[in-house]
């Protein structure tokens, strides 16, 4: 019996169910969880889903959102519930280190693994892998794995509404990182009664003043365009995130500005944090910002969205980074 059948035994008796998503979750991670969640909760298993930390408020509209447990705060309910488990799912991430200290606990379970991801080199901890990097989110492989496990009739306007939350959030409102299959998900799943206008709103028309505020100041006075190499940058300092108020979640999305100047295709936001500099990057066409954020700079992601961070001065990251540009662009 392969693992996937083996799985959808398991899952005809009720069992107790831990899913887990990344450190600063995001829609997709939001989404194809508590979609997961729902689902199985349908199918009468104790389910709990477990994020590191927090996750956008502005994402708390999506059902059931304020039962995920959240690891800075719920430690001990995490634990327990990872101590009881029989099956876990992984979804939207590609290695153990995402999860924090709870990917401690769960190297020492017996439960049945099942990592659910669209991010290159998986780690191998699980048993069953359900992978593949073109997909355009976990939500769209989630939902594919729920016609797998036969589930496809059960999913109502709740689950559907967390699952077009990640295919917009991945995706960009369907402008990046789509394939064929992406768009016959999102008509699926308008037939399950979602508003999808509305649903546009809550992901995108929920900036605070504060936030627009920012973007104009990154674009006015932090942005740096270099023509040669069709690269932009934009750095923000402590005395922003001081000035600004700035929280976590507030700078999401900013980087993504810069590649809609014409001549830019790779971008930069390069923040100084209390300990590091992170940097976020994206790209256009063929350039690899993962191959970029993973040799460079400590980190991962995807061909066109990447990310990484290392201790040091902003100078030093900043440098860095120009230095890299003829080794990746050819220069104009
Ligand atoms: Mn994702």
């Amino acid at each position: 019996m392969d693992s996937l059948s083996e799985l959808k035994d398991l899952l005809n008796a009720p069992k107790n169910v831990v899913i887990f998503s990344h450190r600063n979750p995001d829609g997709d991670a939001i989404g194809s969880s508590l979609a997961l969640h729902l689902m199985l909760e349908k199918n009468g298993h104790q389910v709990a889903t477990a994020f590191p930390s927090e996750f956008p408020s502005t994402l708390s509209f999506l059902k059931d959102s304020d039962r995920i447990l959240i690891h800075d705060f719920e430690a001990e309910e995490i634990n327990k519930r990872i101590r009881r488990a029989d099956i876990m799912f992984f979804l939207d991430f590609s290695g153990l280190d995402r999860i924090d200290k709870m990917g401690e606990q769960v190297v020492l379970s017996q439960a049945f693994k099942v990592h659910i991801d669209h991010h290159l080199d998986p780690e191998p901890f699980s048993d069953v892998m359900y992978w593949d990097a073109d997909a355009s989110s976990t939500s769209e492989l989630v939902f594919s794995f729920f016609g797998e496990m036969g589930f496809h009739r059960m999913i109502d306007s709740d689950i559907a509404n967390c699952l077009m939350t990640g295919l917009i959030s991945d995706t960009g409102s369907f402008k990046y990182n789509v394939n064929p299959k992406t768009f016959n998900i999102a008509g699926d799943l308008l037939k399950y009664g979602i508003d999808i206008n509305s649903l546009q709103d809550n992901i995108y028309n929920r900036l605070s003043e504060k936030v627009l505020r920012l973007l104009g100041h990154c674009l006015v006075n932090r942005m740096e365009i270099i023509p040669e190499y069709k690269a932009g940058i934009i750095k923000l300092y402590k005395e922003d995130y001081a000035d600004f108020n700035i929280q976590r979640g507030d700078t999401e999305g900013i980087v993504n500005y810069l590649l809609m100047i014409n001549e830019v295709e790779i971008a930069a936001l390069i923040t100084e944090q209390p300990t590091i500099i992170k940097i976020s990057l994206r790209s256009k066409g063929n350039i690899s910002v993962q191959e970029i954020a993973r040799d460079h700079f400590k980190g991962g992601g995807h061909k066109n969205a990447a990310g990484g961070a290392l201790y040091g001065s902003m100078d030093y990251v900043v440098t860095k980074f120009k230095n890299l540009l003829p080794k990746y662009i050819k220069k104009i």
